[in-house]
């Protein structure tokens, strides 16, 4: 479908655009009219389901008319433009989002209230797009956001899977998943481009020319269907594209003659091949059959993307005069969201050498100042690496480029760096050994990239002295640090409008949502007794919202004036839950010891822990398990719940993120040091004035410089001192306090049920059976994590000086927006500028 770049868009598209409805009784006969005309349920009815499809419908027309001129202003002005590639966005809902960003919320408001809705319950009524895991997946679409909202010609691209991030539920069992149908009705947000297809081809063989020229042949040739999502950025026209790819068997693929023949299954089977490949976001690798399909799917992101990227720039090159490949690094720059989207690097060489005739040299200086390579952590076990078996069987033709890229490398270290030949089977590609042998894609990555960052100070610091330390060597001006940003528009203007409002009051402009350093005009106020008054107010409604969700799926009725203290994030061990519900289950063990008199004394708390652990992840699972466990006996003990409760909060995502943070007091970010490279939520919270219980771990770190060491409740190792205490560990040395032993043994005899607790307990223990010697240190930091947590309920009980540390949270969360992120990587690592649509 795209043989030739031979239209001009700019004269396709229409100069002058429809005047857009502005009055509430406009706009609601607007949604009425797609109630009606864009029909996707019986008529007659316009339940709160109905009235939101046609108020996204209506919403929508507005962003492709400004999507529309923004690529056509990016067309016309031709600017350098970045890709960010990504097999993870965790969007979230887009309704608030879009009104929001478009600045119409009261407009919308009126309009549907004469409908007889209120726009914050037909709002609910979206699914979450939940094409991501975690942290990484949200980054990406904060990026989005940033990068619409500075105007930056800029796109991302990515995956359109049928299922998302499973759904969660709790049973006695435990974590029980399902798939998540996002997509079950359909998405108002999404554009199909049935022009836009390219083929992506797997396994087959290479054929040598006659002249020496190589071409990929054979194999399975697949359609990547273009999904365009408009992102809109806030108070500009401007308004980009997330562009997922969806595969798709060609219609000559379907064997009529073998389902005439009564073969059904065989006469669909590559079409089935085709729609496995988009079907759910990351399948279990733990099976060969499973590792083939993430590695398909990786690929088909980067084939698909880099023939798009590659188009584009012919078609703005066109009619142009002449030009030359060697300009494309300065149209065109490619981001990898870690290593997932590793193989753009053998692609783009085999789109430049196969199909466009460039030599290797030529290739790689194109390809190296094209592409930059952020890495979003350092545990060894999500370092990827793939078996060269695989890989020459799948993309045999990208693994004659990856062996040569590593061959060129190997020679250039034994020509200049004779010191480093002894480190040459750590840092070069390919590892070789007979036992194991592996294609090392972060090796790939940085030995490509023009660029590596980390994603906090401390991680990428860690990246240059331990990871990477040999590579710096070499190329030391390569390696950067990017601070990790959230974007204050969802996490906090939209998330939470009463603490928004106050905020906008005391610094007279709402100037701080774009420009958030500006929140740092609040400190003056910390002490204010009127605005400590406005702001326990505001954060108060956001907790009576919280508790009533909470009411609503967990059955639990908790009390809005005890301390909210909550930790969500996946469950992983090195992130710790189970520092956090051993801590309450002794702080149960202790109130259950006191008397009903010293009991008054404490601090009442809710402990809500949310998060979804992998579905093969057995001790992750477990420590669900215990948090649900240990909830259901503290929360039912009728001396203490009203001093404690435990929540385990089901399937948290985007959306209940959204409750969740603004509502909060305290949060919980407390990974073994060095474990964690940034953490993002722990930027939410402190902007939505929660304070911070953590370690000097990722972001954490410089959230505390930026807000005060005074205001942040630090404890635990710090990276540094982890191997040696590893070590001391090891070499049976470590004493554990007696507070850990007795909150164990709690546990062993039985308080919270007959589950057997000894396999996941023993992670905790020395070095046999299931012990990992508790590599992640919960025992070492047990007794510094429960005096913080002394420090916590003591200032909590001065309600002027917790009121004063929030403000001064939320002061202190400027530097954490992703359009200083954004800002950072489009001047230091793109060099790309704004391109506003006038
Ligand atoms: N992260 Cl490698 C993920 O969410 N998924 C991944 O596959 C990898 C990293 C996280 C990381 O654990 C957090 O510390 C970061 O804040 C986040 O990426 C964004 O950089």
């Amino acid at each position: 479908a795209n043989g030739s770049p031979a239209y001009d868009v700019s004269a396709k598209i229409p100069a002058v655009a429809q005047p857009l409805a502005e009055e509430p009784a406009e706009i609601a006969s607007n949604i009425s009219y797609h109630a009606q005309f864009s029909p996707h349920f019986s008529p007659f009815k316009f339940e709160p389901e109905q009235a939101y499809y046609a108020t996204a419908e209506s919403v929508r027309d507005r962003l492709v008319q400004q999507w529309n001129e923004t690529y056509r202003h990016f067309h016309k002005v031709d600017p350098k433009q970045t890709y960010y590639l990504s097999m993870e966005y965790l969007q979230g809902r887009a309704l608030t989002n879009a009104i929001g960003n478009l600045n119409i919320q009261d407009a919308y408001g009126d309009a549907l209230k004469k409908l007889g809705h209120e726009l914050e319950e037909i709002a609910e009524q979206e699914k979450d797009a939940a094409l991501g895991n975690g942290g990484l997946g949200r980054l990406a679409s904060c990026f989005l956001d940033s990068m619409a909202t500075l105007n930056l010609p800029a796109w991302g691209y990515g995956l359109r899977y049928k299922y998302g991030l499973f759904k969660q539920r709790i049973t006695k069992e435990g974590q029980v998943e399902s798939a998540e149908d996002w997509l079950e009705k359909f998405s108002p947000w999404e554009v199909v481009r049935h022009d836009i297809v390219y083929p992506v081809r797997f396994f087959g063989h290479v054929d040598v020319t006659p002249d020496g020229s190589r071409k990929w042949v054979g194999g399975e040739v697949v359609q990547a269907l273009a999904y365009d999502v408009p992102i809109p950025g806030y108070k500009t026209k401007n308004t980009i594209s997330l562009r997922l790819w969806e595969a798709k068997a060609c219609a000559e693929d379907f064997n009529l003659f073998q389902f005439n023949d009564g073969q059904y299954e065989a006469a669909a089977q590559l079409h089935s091949q085709a729609q496995q490949i988009c079907a759910v976001l990351y399948p279990g690798d733990a099976t060969e059959n499973g590792k083939l399909l993430r590695l398909k799917q990786q690929f088909f992101l980067c084939s698909a993307s880099l023939q798009d990227i590659i188009f584009r720039f012919k078609e703005r090159k066109l009619g142009k005069g002449s030009w030359q490949w060697s300009e494309f690094p300065s149209k065109v720059a490619v981001q990898l969201n870690d290593t997932h989207p590793t193989l753009s690097i053998p692609e783009l060489m085999r789109l430049l050498m196969d199909h466009e005739g460039l030599g290797w040299d030529e290739a790689w200086d194109v390809t190296t100042r094209t592409i930059a390579y952020t890495n979003h952590t350092v545990l060894p076990e999500a370092l990827e690496k793939w078996s060269p078996a695989v890989m020459w069987k799948l993309l045999p033709r990208h693994m004659e480029i990856i062996e040569e890229i590593d061959k060129r490398f190997i020679a250039m270290i034994r020509k200049t760096r004779t010191d480093l030949e002894s480190k040459l089977s750590g840092i070069c590609i390919v590892d070789d050994n007979p036992q194991k042998p592996v294609v090392r894609m972060a090796n790939l990555c940085v030995v490509s990239a023009h660029t590596v960052n980390g994603v906090a100070q401390l991680h990428s610091d860690i990246l240059k002295s331990e990871l990477f330390a040999d590579y710096v060597s070499i190329w030391p001006k390569k390696f950067q640090n990017k601070t990790n940003g959230i974007t204050p528009r969802r996490w906090l203007r939209f998330c939470s409008p009463e603490l928004s409002s106050i905020i906008t009051k005391r610094l007279r402009s709402e100037q701080w949502v774009t420009k958030l350093d500006l929140l740092a005009g609040l400190q003056q106020f910390a002490n204010d007794a009127d605005f400590q008054d406005e702001w326990f107010a505001a954060k108060m409604a956001n907790k009576q919202r919280l508790a009533q969700y909470i009411e609503r799926v967990t059955g639990e009725s908790i009390d809005p004036h005890s301390l909210f203290d909550i930790q969500v994030k996946r469950i992983h061990e090195y992130k710790r839950q189970l520092l956090n519900i051993l801590g309450a289950i002794y702080r149960y063990k202790k109130l259950k010891e006191m008397s009903a008199e010293e009991r008054k004394n404490t601090t009442p708390r809710t402990i809500m822990f949310g998060g979804k652990a992998f579905a093969t992840y057995t001790n992750a699972k477990r420590i669900v398990k215990l948090v649900n466990d240990v909830g259901a006996v503290v929360n039912n003990d009728p001396d203490i719940n009203r001093y404690l409760k435990v929540v385990f909060v089901p399937n948290y995502n985007v959306s209940v993120a959204e409750i969740l943070i603004p509502g909060s007091e305290l949060s919980q970010h407390i990974s073994t040091a060095g474990m964690e490279a940034s953490g993002t939520s722990n930027m939410k919270f402190a902007l939505n004035g929660c304070l911070i219980i953590g370690t000097l771990d990722g972001a954490n770190v410089e959230i505390r410089e930026e807000i005060g060491e005074e205001n942040f409740f630090l404890f635990g190792a710090t990276a540094d001192e982890v191997p040696r205490l590893r070590k001391k560990r090891e070499n049976g040395l470590f004493k554990p306090d007696p507070r850990f032993e007795e909150a164990k043994h709690f546990i062993r005899s039985g308080a919270f049920g007959s589950y057997d607790y000894n396999p996941l307990l023993e992670s905790l223990e020395g070095n046999t059976g299931y012990g990992r010697g508790d590599y992640f240190l919960v025992g070492h930091d047990f007794p510094s994590y429960m005096d913080a947590q002394a420090k916590v309920d003591e200032a909590y009980k001065d309600r002027k000086r917790w009121l004063k540390m929030s403000i001064l949270s939320t002061a202190g969360s400027g530097k954490f927006s992703s359009d200083r992120t954004i800002a950072q990587y489009a001047k230091e690592i793109w060099n790309i500028t704004g391109c506003p649509v006038p």
